[in-house]
């Protein structure tokens, strides 16, 4: 179906003046970045903006660097551009591992990170993985700048903290101190171009210190932070990972869609967690199995 809803578009070359196009249009303009979720929603007749501001054409969005014990990631980073930097392989190897589980070649050349916070869709790849990590995300708005963190960041499906006139100009995701072993579990109806029917993150550091994410089944992806509990300064034993799997009732919500019924949803979460507790240790501590493995 061709787009039929009339917009105007305007293509800024600073991120100053994107927030000044998309204040002066009010609740009505959005940003394109990607544009992997934009372009569909206007050709479906989802979204009825006034104004689409293109903020591809801004120098140096694309960036990935190392801040002091951080990775910056800057608003037009894709998906791909995880998947070849370097900085990302040293550093956060389970942005590499997220990033490939994330739709096909095409679109991850296109799709961006922060564009896919920003859509806040409950099976967004990027959420749990972001949630663990603890990453902040910078905002630019009329009043200044601000950083939210993650945890604030989801409130609902297609929700965030993003109030009128703000646009996200940056993530900053603290690297957790080595030794540490992370992974993310994505269950999809087949490999390839399907959305998450679940998906979790555990994130374990040399201190036994359990972060555990998931995603696709509520509202918002979100920490399970009583599972963490359980599992915080513990070693790792079959006891204990039946406990944290005991938890998981308790720490989602799924509901039944076209992917998969919530009682299928909540079953796998448990499988996931019962993987990946003791696969993201065993990476941690050197013994694999190598990122982009999938235990799933
Ligand atoms: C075929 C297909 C398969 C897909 N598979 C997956 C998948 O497996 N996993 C997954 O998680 N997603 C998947 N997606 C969705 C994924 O491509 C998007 O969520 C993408 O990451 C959004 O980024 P974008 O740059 O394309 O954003 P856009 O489409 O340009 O924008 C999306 C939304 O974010 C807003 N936005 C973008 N950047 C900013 C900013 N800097 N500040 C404020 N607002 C901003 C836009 O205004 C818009 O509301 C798929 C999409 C398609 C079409």
């Amino acid at each position: 179906m061709a787009i039929a809803h009339q917009f105007a578009y305007q293509k800024v070359a600073t991120l100053d003046e994107a927030v000044e196009a998309i204040t002066r249009a009010g609740p009505d303009a959005r940003i394109l970045a990607g544009g992997t979720d934009l372009v569909p929603w206007l050709r479906d007749d989802a979204i009825h903006p006034d104004l689409v501001v293109d903020i591809k054409a801004i120098d140096g969005l694309n960036t990935i660097s190392l801040e002091g014990d951080h990775i910056f990631l800057g608003p037009l980073v894709t998906f791909s551009d995880l998947l070849t930097s370097d900085l990302v392989h040293d550093h956060l190897p389970i942005l590499f591992e997220m990033a490939d589980t994330v739709a096909s070649p095409g679109i991850r050349n296109r799709a961006t990170v922060i564009g896919n916070i920003c859509s806040a869709v409950p099976s967004c790849d990027a959420g749990p993985t972001l949630l663990v990590l603890d990453t902040s995300v910078a905002v630019l708005g009329p009043a200044g700048a601000r950083t939210v963190p993650i945890e604030e960041w989801f409130l609902g499906p297609h929700k965030t903290a993003l109030a009128g006139g703000e646009i996200v100009t940056g993530l900053s995701i603290p690297i957790p101190p080595p030794p540490h072993g992370a992974i993310y579990l994505k269950l999809q109806r087949y490999q390839g171009e399907d959305l998450s029917q679940a998906g979790v993150t555990v994130l374990v550091t040399g201190d036994n210190d359990f972060r555990v994410a998931f995603g696709a089944v509520g509202p918002i992806p979100a920490r399970a932070h009583a599972v963490e509990e359980t599992l915080n300064g513990r070693e790792l034993t079959d006891e204990l990972i039946a406990a944290a799997v005991g938890l998981v009732p308790g720490a989602i919500s799924p509901i039944t869609d076209m992917r998969a019924t919530k009682e299928y949803r909540a079953r796998i979460c448990e499988v996931m967690l019962e993987r990946g507790l003791p696969a993201a240790v065993a990476r941690r501590d050197g013994t694999g199995p190598a990122y982009g493995t999938r235990l799933i």
